[in-house]
């Protein structure tokens, strides 16, 4: 059989489920995952080894409309970045729903681009025929190589999805060491894992004020020493993302850690601060620093 390798871009409105379904392919959590949109920040590979093929994921946060901050301009222009530069675009899709923002993102993927539109969320579609007139919907929305319903959550029909991938991949050889899994190091999931917290513990305003800086990361023996801030814009906000009696950083951390425990496979220490940069979501310098250019 000839073998096969290319790079496979995620495309689509934010909370569609790229991260989901980047992480269920993989195999492994890479990317951080929130019920709250915008969710992800940068560009993250993930890759697949599989005897005849290679194939390298990138996930991309979801573009919104409405430039709100310098910090916001910079994630949706990377929105379709990764699906515009990959010999394959992953345009993901919410079963049943089709939006002008959905729209949005098909038309910022160049014409010439081969596309596979991936249904998702499909345990949430209790017969299949409920799902027909959606499909037929969205197959006039542009000449897909395939479209594949899938549920990241159960793993349904995520081996047609690959299938579908490796045809549309060119013939060559494999790009990665067999047992690479991505190009971000570990001190980058540590900076992930924990503004995942953030995600999940704070309300809908404050994780997109906020951020995760690794001041230090070092290896002794088989512990890993992690030091992180959280950055916040405001004086104000630093109370709430600490909480009463510092009960719920000491909850983000306790959780964070865990998850760096399990993706490192090692002991981790993790000392976590809150630090105010007045404005940092719109501070070219300090979103350099952060990985945003
Ligand atoms: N029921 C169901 N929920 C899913 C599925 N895939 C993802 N979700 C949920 O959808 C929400 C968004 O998932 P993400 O993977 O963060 O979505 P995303 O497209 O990466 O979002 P952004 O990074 O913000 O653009 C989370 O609450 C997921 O648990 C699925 O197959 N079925
Ligand atoms: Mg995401």
């Amino acid at each position: 059989m000839t073998h096969r390798c290319g790079t496979v871009g995620l495309a689509g409105r934010p909370n569609t489920g790229k991260s989901s379904l980047l992480n269920r392919m993989v195999g492994t959590k890479l990317s951080i995952v929130s019920e709250k949109p915008q969710t992800t920040r940068h560009l993250i590979t993930g890759i697949v080894t599989r005897p005849d093929c290679q194939y390298v994921f990138v996930d991309a946060p979801g573009q919104q409309p409405g430039s709100k901050s310098v910090l916001h301009r910079a994630i949706n222009r990377r929105a379709t970045q990764a699906a515009r530069e990959a010999d394959v675009a992953l345009f993901v899709v919410e079963a049943r729903r089709f939006t002008e923002d959905d729209r949005r993102v098909l038309e910022s993927i160049p014409d010439a681009q081969k596309v596979i539109a991936v249904v998702n969320k499909i345990d949430t579609v209790k017969k299949h025929a409920d799902l027909i007139p959606f499909l037929q919907r969205l197959s006039k929305a542009r000449a897909f190589q395939a479209i594949v319903p899938v549920s990241a959550k159960t793993g349904r029909n995520i081996p047609e999805l690959f299938k579908a991938l490796r045809e549309a991949l060119p013939e060559g050889p494999a790009a990665y060491p067999a047992d690479q899994l991505t190009d971000r190091d570990e001190r980058f999931f540590a900076a992930e894992l924990l503004r995942e917290k953030l995600f999940e513990a704070m309300g809908d305003e404050l994780p997109y004020r906020c951020d995760v800086v690794i001041d230090s990361f070092k290896q002794e023996g088989r512990l890993r020493r992690i030091e992180a801030t959280i950055l916040v814009e405001r004086d104000s906000q630093k109370p709430i993302v600490v909480g009463a009696g510092g009960e719920r950083l000491k909850r983000m951390a306790s959780a964070a850690r865990r998850d760096m425990e399990k993706l490192f496979g090692g002991k981790v220490y993790l000392g976590t601060w809150v630090k105010v940069r007045k404005a940092w979501t719109d501070d070219a310098r300090v979103l350099r620093q952060l990985g945003y250019e």
